[in-house]
């Protein structure tokens, strides 16, 4: 931590110790609900590494060449304090409607795109990708330490052209900084978007597949890939898994918690209870995993499909959402995560163009939160006792610094909870807020008590110490609210 940051804080937290010490017979007495947390550092869970954290952006936005480069940067600051080793995947609906051209040149007007989240209601316009785009993407991923999964024109494309793309980047971007290629967005929706036939079924997509990439291994021989980027139809897993075990470097799929934004049933009170959508991918993910050993990565995400739901994806509780769907996809093994967006859409983590500047969201925020807890090892945490406060999720993890944290989201929107926490050996422990005013505020969001830089800068400005008892910490949440613990 800076020094002042940390001058801060302690001053902050030696303060809010007094205070705490008072409020304690008080906080005994509230009427939040008591929870419990059972902490066991004995019994590891999964890893979570430090390219976890990911941002997808739409593929027409290469088309902008000022857009990913070494100058934007206020976006690459931003990115930076969400991780250090981040992956930026490039991809969406537009990524059929991307052109390659090795001979092309920026226009004027390209110098301006700035592409939202796609909303799928009709065919987007083609854009050209011109070798200036991946030459600034190559300094932009230099300035931000991230690296990219890079998507390929599978809908409208030619293997040709995708080979003679992915020749060129990754002669530009390098294969340190290539994660992986992938051939199509969401192909298993293209049999009832205009893409191919509406009789185009997994098998034909699984020839297509092979096509692509054999005619990029044949320019590339050591060009890497993954797949199969679906929508979300599980049934398209397993074969595309099984048939390309050998050729992939992970299974990756995409998951919206609601939509469409049109339908009044998709709220904040829905976002934030458990989706059978994502337990029933997590399954067939498992499986998929199970029959060939390879890792899972959900290469795109976020809370409504077709761009988002103003009132809810723009709200403080798509932090609570996005928070704790990190920890949920951590807990199951994923290896990382990619949160969809761009623009001004309503769902996005980062909203901005380089002209206008760049703002964090309330997304921003739970991911941030992620991000102060670090990549680490997860141990065992256990709720109980929270009948009354259903909502409720905590997760623990052991830093790689040997530091044990703890990740709290209280979703619950009427219940406040006071939760004590056991297990951790620790002799103190501070907290870092994660908050609004209200769940549905799209501004006045912070953590640790202040807010997100422009251009990233982000310092805590209050670390409270947490009071403890008997070995017991308590940890009093608010309702609509999340918490990192950190213990020493
Ligand atoms: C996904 C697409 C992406 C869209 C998003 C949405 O890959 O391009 O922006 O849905 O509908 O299906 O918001």
């Amino acid at each position: 931590m800076k020094r002042r940051a940390f001058l801060q804080s302690s001053l902050l937290a030696s303060g809010s110790l007094l205070l705490c010490r008072g409020g304690l017979a008080q906080m005994m007495s509230d009427s939040a609900v008591p929870v419990n947390l059972a902490i066991d550092t004995s019994q590891l869970g999964h890893t979570i590494q430090s390219n976890f954290t990911g941002l997808s952006y739409e593929q027409a936005q290469m088309g902008n060449p000022d857009f990913f480069a070494g100058t934007n940067t206020q976006l690459a600051g931003l990115m930076q304090t969400l991780g250090r080793h981040g992956v930026l995947r490039i991809g969406g609906n537009t990524s059929e409607y991307t052109f390659w051209n090795r001979n092309a040149k920026p226009t004027k007007a390209d110098m301006h795109l700035a592409a939202g989240p796609d909303k799928g209601h009709h065919a987007p316009p083609n854009v050209t990708i011109t070798p200036d785009a991946v030459r600034n993407l190559r300094d932009f991923l230099d300035r931000t330490g991230w690296t990219v999964i890079y998507g390929l024109n599978l809908g409208k494309g030619t293997p040709e052209n995708a080979a003679d793309e992915a020749a060129f980047v990754m002669e530009t971007i390098g294969q340190e900084k290539l994660v992986a290629f992938q051939v199509g967005n969401e192909p298993d929706l293209f049999n009832r978007n205009g893409l191919r036939p509406s009789t185009w079924m997994v098998d034909d997509y699984l020839q297509d597949w092979g096509r692509f990439f054999k005619a990029v291994r044949a320019r590339v021989p050591n060009a890497p890939f993954a797949g199969p980027d679906t929508a979300g139809i599980v049934s398209w897993l397993m074969p595309f898994a099984e048939k390309f075990k050998d050729d992939v470097k992970f299974i990756s799929s995409h998951y919206y918690a609601e939509g469409p934004p049109t339908n009044p049933a998709m709220t904040i009170e829905r976002l934030l209870k458990p989706n059978p959508r994502l337990e029933g991918e997590i399954a067939a993910v498992k499986q998929a995993q199970q029959a060939t050993g390879l890792p899972f990565r959900l290469t795109e995400t976020n809370s409504c499909y077709q761009g988002g739901k103003p009132g809810v994806s723009d709200t403080f509780a798509a932090a609570l959402w996005a928070g704790d769907l990190m920890y949920q996809e951590a807990s199951v093994g994923s290896i990382g995560i990619n949160f969809h967006g761009g623009g001004y859409g309503w769902y996005t983590p980062i909203a901005g163009v380089p002209e206008a500047g760049f703002l964090a969201r309330p997304e921003y925020y739970g991911m941030l939160l992620f991000a102060q807890a670090g990549p680490g090892r997860m141990v065992s945490a256990k709720l109980s006792g929270t009948e009354d406060a259903p909502l409720l999720t905590a997760y623990a993890l052991r830093g790689e610094d040997g530091q044990l944290r703890v990740a709290l989201f209280n979703k619950n929107l009427d219940k406040d909870v006071m939760v004590s926490i056991s297990g951790s050996n620790g002799l103190g422990a501070t907290v870092m807020r994660l908050e609004a005013p209200r769940v549905d505020d799209s501004t006045d969001v912070t953590f640790g008590g202040s807010v997100v830089g422009v251009d990233g800068r982000w310092l805590p400005l209050v670390e409270e110490r947490v009071p403890s008892k008997n070995g017991l910490f308590l940890l009093r949440m608010k309702k609509a609210s999340g918490a990192l613990v950190i213990f020493s």
